[in-house]
């Protein structure tokens, strides 16, 4: 082509008003005459389509989880192309998007070592290339949470045992599971309680496991205990409730590892209620560590709009999530955890429920 203006004139009219121009260069034609001829324009263009939406899979949720992963990626890049290397006057100056989030996660508890660490790796990660900006803050970081967060399988062994504080909601989230696997997963399930501390906790399970038909049985000793496992043992999954225990008093979760310290491998989860003060989050944490617990439920997530627990949790404990609950109702205030979720909940973001 002659010139720029025939170029953009043919592209439009054999590529469409949507063709984007890659690349132009002026060029000498091909062969011994280009040399005296006036050179020409050579323009590579393309027809850009807009990303396509995400295929919505019933129950695909994998899929739909990587589609979005390079959907957030790509949009991140594209930003920090569109955007280019940060102009040299501005380094070191920009930091609201750091700020802002840093009040956020402030804001939802989460422990300051964790923040910092957070935010220490995002601005080393940049440094100086690109303008930190809330947006861009805001995407990396929530790939950060949701790396950190580990989810697990669930129903990883026969046993499971719900241990954890006072009233943190062990008992109604053991009822709500106990229905998940007999009713929607169809297994076998049996209940062992050895809560006898606590005045009505027998009747409170008795109740429980009256409604759903399931065997329940009391054990008063490590030793009945041992014959409760053996008598349930045609149980494909088998439950175990304990007392809540205070966390400051260590005879008490002394006694209660005294009880467990026999059992068939299990999953052990500890609870913890969404509403815990950061502080006092660590003491659990600490104080049950001799029952071995290794993996976590965060319980109680109705009750309050402040998740750092979540985050700080999983950060003391390096353990995979398995359940959060969200209300009383036995069994339908359960879900399963998930990363994305966790992460939209400690950065305030929108989620579909
Ligand atoms: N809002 C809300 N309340 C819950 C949730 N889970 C349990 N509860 C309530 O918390 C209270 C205590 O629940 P329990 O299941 O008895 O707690 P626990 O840990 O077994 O208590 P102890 O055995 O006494 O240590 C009850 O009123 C439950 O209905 C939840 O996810 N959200
Ligand atoms: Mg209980």
């Amino acid at each position: 082509m002659q010139d720029m203006k025939e170029g953009m004139h043919r592209i439009r009219k054999e590529l469409g008003p949507e063709a984007l121009i890659i690349q132009s260069r002026k060029v000498r034609q091909k062969g011994w005459r280009g040399f005296f001829a006036p050179r020409q324009v050579e323009i590579t263009a393309a027809v850009g389509k807009p990303p396509l939406e995400p295929v919505k899979q019933p129950g695909g949720t994998a899929f739909q989880k990587i589609q979005e992963e390079i959907g957030e990626l790509r949009l991140l890049l594209n930003r920090l192309l569109v955007r280019g290397p940060m102009p040299a006057e501005n380094k070191d100056q920009d930091q609201s998007g750091l700020e802002s989030w840093r009040l956020q996660l402030q804001q939802q508890d989460v422990y300051a070592e964790l923040i910092e660490e957070y935010l220490t790796e995002i601005e080393a990660g940049f440094a100086g290339e690109i303008q930190l900006t809330e947006e861009i803050v805001g995407l990396v970081l929530r790939q950060k949470i949701r790396k950190s967060v580990r989810v697990a399988p669930e129903k990883s062994a026969q046993v499971q045992v719900f241990v954890g504080p006072t009233g943190v909601g062990k008992t109604t989230t053991l009822a709500k599971l106990a229905a998940r696997y007999a009713f929607y997963q169809g297994e076998k399930v049996g209940i062992i309680t050895i809560d006898h501390y606590r005045i009505g906790a027998v009747e409170q399970l008795r109740i429980y496991a009256d409604i759903a038909s399931l065997p329940l049985e009391v054990a008063v000793s490590p030793g009945e205990l041992q014959r409760a496992l053996e008598k349930l043992n045609g149980c494909q999954r088998i439950l175990i409730d304990t007392a809540g225990r205070s966390t400051l008093n260590l005879n008490h979760i002394q006694e209660l590892a005294g009880y467990l310290q026999n059992l068939p491998p299990a999953e052990i989860f500890m609870v913890i209620s969404a509403t815990t003060k950061a502080r006092d989050l660590r003491l659990i944490c600490e104080n049950f560590r001799r029952i071995n617990y290794n993996r976590l439920i965060f319980t109680k997530l109705d009750e309050t709009s402040t998740y750092g627990a979540l985050l700080n949790g999983i950060h003391l404990t390096g353990l995979p999530v398995i359940y959060l609950t969200t209300g009383q109702s036995v069994p339908d205030d359960l879900r399963l955890a998930d990363a994305e979720k966790i992460s939209s909940l400690i950065l305030g973001e929108e989620d579909d429920g």
